[in-house]
């Protein structure tokens, strides 16, 4: 499963997902406008930031929008 941490407006986040969905994925979207979802990032990556990604199937998290974007065109491309 892919899990995006994003928020609402944020143009780093826009971008990932204008990726995911010209390549067919989907994602779980969490934002962290909940103080709650904010919190359980800070807890993950160790900050507060987003776009950040995690790869459950893969055990890979990661924060910065490029690297996201490279991932998945490299793992997830058809
Ligand atoms: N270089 C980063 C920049 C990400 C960034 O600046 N994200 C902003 C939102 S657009 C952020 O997380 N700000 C902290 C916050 O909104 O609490 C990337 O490309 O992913």
């Amino acid at each position: 499963m892919l899990t995006l941490y994003v928020k609402t407006g944020c143009p780093f986040c826009h971008k990932v997902l204008a990726a995911g969905e010209e390549l067919g994925i989907s994602f779980e979207q969490k934002n962290i406008a909940d103080d709650a979802v904010a919190a359980e990032l800070i807890a993950r990556g160790g900050k507060r930031q987003v776009p950040y990604l995690v790869d459950s199937e893969k055990s890979v998290e990661m924060y910065e929008s490029d690297d996201i974007v490279a991932y998945l065109r490299e793992h997830y491309a058809k």
